[in-house]
C-alpha cells in the first residue's frame, strides 16, 4: 500500500514537471568543481575502465621519464668535456641496440594489452534497453526517444531561470531547460549525430565521448549505475555559441523514470507507454 502510494506521488510530481523535472532528492554528481583536478566520478565500467587506464599509462609515463632524465643527468656529469676529454668514437654496441629495440616493444605491449579491451567495450555497443538519438545543432541538442517516439531539444538555461529549474548558480553554462532522462542501471544506446556542423557529445562521469557527424550515426553506450545529475559540454569546435550548449543527463530510478515517461509522452506527443521498461 505504502508503495502504491509513494509510485502515485512519484507519478503525479514527474507528470507535472515532465518538461523540465524538478531536482527533487537528485544530487549533482558529475559536474567540474572549481580547484579541484583529475576525473569526475566515475559511475559506469567504462569510466572506471579508462580511468584506471590514465593511471597505468601515467606510471609507464613517470618510469621512461624518470629513466631518460636519469641518463641525461649521467651523460652531462660524466661525459662533459672537462670530465671526458677524449671522446669515444665507436658507433655500434650490440647489447644497447637490442635492449632498445626490446623494451620498447614490451612497453608497447603492455600499453596495448591495457588499453585495447577498454577501447573494444566501449566500441562493441551492447544491446539497448533504451535507445536516445542525440542530434547536434547550432547551437543545442535534440533528443528522440525512438522506443517511444517523442522528441524534444535542449537549451542552455540563461542564468536568471537557473534557480527556478531546480539548479545552483555555479551550475550556469552546464544546466540545460530540459534533461535527458534516463533510469539507472539500464543500458543507454545513444545514436549520435550531427545537423549542420561537427559536435560532440559527452558525459565525463559516464567515460563517454562522441563526436556527432553530420550525415553519420555513431553510437555509444553507458550503463549508469547512481542515480544523480550528470553535465557534460559540446566537446567539438562548432562556431560561436559552442560554449553555449551544454548536456544535462539525470539518472533516475526506474520508477521515476516510468513516470516522467508517461508525461512526456503526453508532453511531446508521442505513442502511448505500451510496453515495461524492465520486462524488455
Ligand atoms: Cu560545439
Amino acid at each position: 500500500m505504502m508503495k502504491l502510494f509513494k509510485s502515485i506521488g512519484l507519478m503525479a510530481a514527474f507528470t507535472a514537471a515532465a518538461p523540465a523535472m524538478a531536482q527533487d532528492a537528485l544530487e549533482t554528481i558529475g559536474k567540474p568543481v572549481d580547484g579541484l583536478t583529475g576525473f569526475q566520478p566515475a559511475v559506469t565500467e567504462l569510466a572506471r575502465d579508462l580511468q584506471w587506464l590514465d593511471g597505468w599509462l601515467l606510471v609507464m609515463c613517470v618510469i621512461i621519464s624518470v629513466f631518460v632524465i636519469g641518463l641525461i643527468g649521467v651523460v652531462c656529469v660524466k661525459y662533459n668535456r672537462k670530465a671526458n676529454p677524449t671522446p669515444g668514437t665507436f658507433t655500434h654496441n650490440t647489447p644497447i641496440e637490442i635492449a632498445w629495440t626490446l623494451i620498447p616493444i614490451v612497453i608497447l605491449l603492455a600499453i596495448g594489452v591495457a588499453s585495447l579491451p577498454i577501447l573494444f567495450k566501449q566500441q562493441e555497443i551492447p544491446e539497448a534497453d533504451l535507445t536516445i538519438k542525440v542530434t547536434g545543432y547550432q547551437w543545442y541538442w535534440g533528443y528522440e526517444y525512438v522506443d517511444h517516439e517523442f522528441a524534444f531539444d535542449s537549451f542552455m538555461l540563461p542564468r536568471e531561470e537557473l534557480e527556478e529549474n531546480g539548479y545552483a548558480p555555479d551550475e550556469y553554462l552546464l544546466a540545460t531547460d530540459t534533461a535527458v532522462i534516463v533510469p539507472v542501471n539500464k543500458t543507454v544506446v545513444m545514436q549520435v549525430t550531427g545537423a549542420d556542423v561537427i559536435h560532440a557529445w559527452t558525459i565525463p562521469s559516464f567515460g563517454v565521448k562522441q563526436d556527432a557527424v553530420p550525415g553519420r550515426l555513431a553510437e555509444l553506450w553507458f550503463k549508469a549505475e547512481k542515480e544523480g545529475i550528470y553535465f557534460g559540454q559540446c566537446s567539438e569546435l562548432c562556431g560561436k555559441d559552442h560554449a553555449y550548449m551544454p548536456i544535462t543527463v539525470k539518472v533516475v530510478s526506474e520508477e521515476a523514470y516510468d513516470a516522467w515517461l508517461k508525461g512526456a509522452i503526453d508532453e511531446y506527443a508521442g505513442r502511448p507507454l505500451d510496453f515495461d521498461i524492465a520486462a524488455k
